[in-house]
């Protein structure tokens, strides 16, 4: 039991040195649902200055589309399908988008902070 413990406490000091971390860590991902023809969730908080990867699903039946004027994006994303949007580092601010084909009701923002 002992050894088991120092054994996990080894492995996790050898996940958190920095070179070890720094190889393995992927981009910081951002999820994004559609459904019913809203997002979920309607905002999103991110590190301003740092890029990720925008993860959107849509649950829908019908095709929807992601759009941003300000990001300038325009992603078409059929029915069960995923996409994943590399973003660039933002400035703090706030960049609404919507899904085109419902604007209406599907409506968020990415707050950048
Ligand atoms: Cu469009």
């Amino acid at each position: 039991m002992i050894g088991a413990l120092a054994a996990a406490l080894a492995f996790s000091a050898l996940a958190a040195a920095p070179g070890v971390v720094l190889a393995a860590d992927p981009q910081s991902e951002v999820v994004l649902v559609i459904e019913a023809n809203r997002f979920q969730p309607e905002e999103v908080r991110v590190k301003a200055g740092a890029p990720f990867v925008l993860v959107v699903t849509n649950r829908d039946p019908g095709p929807e589309e992601f759009e941003s004027r300000e990001l300038r994006i325009e992603k078409v994303i059929p029915p069960g399908k995923t996409v994943r949007l590399r973003m660039p580092a933002l400035k703090a601010g706030t960049y609404p988008f919507v899904g085109e084909y419902h604007a209406k009701t599907a409506k968020g923002r990415i707050v950048a902070e």
